[in-house]
């Protein structure tokens, strides 16, 4: 676990690599101690328990069994305390800063993701860009730090980068809802007219964080260990972003409204 500060040579490294890759995997972030409150506050949302008697977006089955299917609960920061104090980590935000060189960085949006383990074919991620679903809405410097709250091996479905895809443009041709792989993969191919295609596994600890820009294709496969994999992705914005001409808060679906700082919280302000 990391909480000392980010030198200089270690920024630089850092930021040259995710803008060559569009993503980055940082050193474990987040304490063992918060970890444990946190697995407690997910099992409490999980069950359909809401601390601040907040509910998170859309409707939420009542949950007494274990996961059959991927598990995609938003904005649980607004419902549990714990989650928006781990959503809204200093150390997520230093990171999250070093690496866009931002002065300002918010929270817009939560995703808590449990994967259970089923066999192939029954559970993954399809390949897409972060982009397609916010460009309605939103424009300009916008990105995710994902937090592997289990132990996110090589075998539990980790996430999967393509490096440099982020300076394909914005392609349109993904699903994060199609658990057919290859079938995206080939589409994505077709529309930036490339063949070249290398896949990076996000393989991190318990409290391990990955970012990625918001056009890098990424997706997951299925969870083939005996443990569901559990993460948050929490999507971020710096202050060199904004919200799209007309677009009115109610129409935005699960992005919180910036100015709400319960919902969209700071987690790093340069200072001096
Ligand atoms: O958890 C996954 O496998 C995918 C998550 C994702 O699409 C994201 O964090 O943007």
């Amino acid at each position: 676990m990391t909480t000392s500060p980010i030198s200089e040579s270690e920024q630089r490294a850092a930021a040259a690599q995710y803008d060559r890759d569009g993503f980055f995997l940082a050193p474990p972030l987040i304490p063992a101690e918060l970890l444990a409150r946190v697995r407690a506050s997910i099992a409490a949302v999980y069950a359909g328990k809401y601390e601040t008697g907040i509910p998170p977006i859309g409707q939420q089955p009542k949950r007494t069994q274990p996961p059959t299917t991927l598990v995609k609960i938003d904005n649980s920061h607004r419902s549990d305390r714990t989650i928006l104090e781990l959503v809204s980590h200093p150390a997520i935000g230093r990171w999250a800063a070093a690496l866009t060189s931002a002065k300002m960085v918010q929270v817009f949006a939560t995703q808590l993701l449990i994967k259970p383990p089923l066999p192939e074919g029954q559970v993954s991620v399809g390949w897409h860009q972060d982009m397609e679903y916010w460009e309605p809405s939103l424009e300009g410097n916008l990105f995710t730090a994902w937090v592997a709250i289990s132990d996110v091996t090589a075998d539990s479905g980790p996430m999967r980068f393509v490096p440099g895809s982020h300076h394909w443009g914005l392609l349109n041709s993904g699903d994060f809802f199609s658990s057919n792989l290859d079938a995206l993969k080939k589409r994505i191919q077709e529309k930036s007219d490339r063949d070249a295609w290398q896949e990076v596994p996000a393989v991190l600890p318990p409290g391990g964080v990955s970012f990625h820009h918001n056009l890098t294709v990424h997706g997951s496969g299925p969870n083939l260990s005996t443990t569901p994999r559990v993460s948050f992705a929490i999507h971020l914005r710096t202050e060199n972003s904004r919200v799209r001409e007309g677009v009115k808060w109610q129409d935005a679906g699960f992005l919180n409204d910036f100015t709400d700082l319960q919902g969209s919280p700071i987690c790093y302000r340069e200072t001096g």
